[in-house]
């Protein structure tokens, strides 16, 4: 990788981003090289994650803050991701949209990301590409993303602040419990206010909020209720974004190290099972011995074992 390559980005020229992104998409060597060598240049920018069920509205309102933060003279750059539907282009086609209210403003980089297929290397991909555009010197930077499933909870897990999107009259509430988004929020929005049961969905958060157990010191998630196609109560969320952020701001460092473990431990694993299909089993051999598993003619303890002991021999 050149020099100038790494420089490119860190100066924020959005040609050069947008190939950083694709390297990391495509986890290219030039990718992790890219890395290396911004990485000291990171962790400045504001990490905004914002999650919630398929057309709650997460993208017209990102496009909303994008403007209110763009009107405060700030910077945005914008990643939505689509770990769904690799093919139904939802978050391609807004993006679309949206490229053209921002088209022409430097102040705004929008990027949309979809699966290809491997959902494993999702989360730590965005994370990478969110260092790119820190690096690159945006403010803000939020993460959109479909929630639906534990990628998505790694995906938000990786902001400053998970913003989780509800709409009424769906039952969300209830569907966002169950898949464990509920417990990573840090501010709930009931957007399509103008709907009817808007306050029946924000006083359903409210109880099930209730039901929590907090200490004295504890950040409560705030909701927020918001209509996204007017932009009304947007404002309202980033001042509980600001308000969270001054909280956090004594904690923000557990969160980080927090951060950096589940980075650090996700890169391990994702390269050493990669080692291990390359460098150690023969092609074919990792799905054979999935299929042993399946068929119960070895235990995954012991097929560990074997996998393990295997790996250690090789690198001696
Ligand atoms: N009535 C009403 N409609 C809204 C509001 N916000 C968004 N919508 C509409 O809801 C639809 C989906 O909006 P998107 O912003 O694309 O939703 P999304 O959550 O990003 O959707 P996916 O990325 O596909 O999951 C669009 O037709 C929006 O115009 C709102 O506050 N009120
Ligand atoms: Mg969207």
């Amino acid at each position: 990788m050149t020099a100038s390559f790494s420089e490119r980005v860190l100066a924020g020229d959005p040609r050069a981003i947008a190939r950083a992104i694709s390297l990391l998409e495509d986890e290219a060597p030039a990718g992790a090289d890219l890395i290396r060598a911004i990485f000291p240049r990171t962790g400045r920018a504001y990490l905004i994650g914002i999650t919630g069920p398929p057309g709650a509205g997460k993208s017209t309102l990102v496009d909303r803050l994008a403007a209110e933060i763009r009107r405060r003279g700030q910077t945005i750059g914008i990643i939505a991701v689509d770990p769904t539907s690799p093919y139904s282009g939802g978050a391609i086609l807004g993006d679309r949209l949206r490229m053209q209210t921002h088209a022409g403003d430097p102040g705004v980089f929008i990027r949309s990301m979809a699966t290809r297929g491997h959902l494993g290397g999702l989360a730590h991909a965005t994370g990478d590409v969110a260092l790119v555009l820190d690096a690159a010197g945006l403010d803000v930077i939020v993460i959109e993303t479909v929630g639906v499933g534990q990628d998505e909870v790694d995906i938000v897990r990786t902001a400053d602040v998970s913003v989780v999107t509800l709409v009424p009259g769906t039952g969300d509430e209830v569907q966002a419990l169950k898949a464990g988004i509920m417990e990573i929020a840090d501010i709930f929005v009931v957007n399509k206010a103008d709907r009817e049961g808007a306050d029946r969905t924000m006083s359903s958060v409210r109880s099930t909020l209730s039901l929590q157990s907090y200490g004295p010191d504890d950040w409560r998630p705030p909701i927020v209720k918001t209509e996204a196609t007017s932009g009304a109560g947007v404002p309202e969320l980033l001042e509980a974004i600001a308000a969270f952020r001054a909280y956090a701001e004594k904690t923000q460092n557990i969160r980080r190290r927090e951060r950096s473990e589940f980075r650090l431990r996700e890169l391990v694993s994702h390269r050493f099972m990669d080692h291990l299909e390359t460098r150690v089993l023969a092609p074919g051999e990792l799905s054979q011995l999935v299929e042993r598993i399946a068929a119960r003619e070895v235990d995954p303890y012991t097929a560990t074992g074997e996998l393990l002991t295997r790996a250690l021999k090789a690198e001696n």
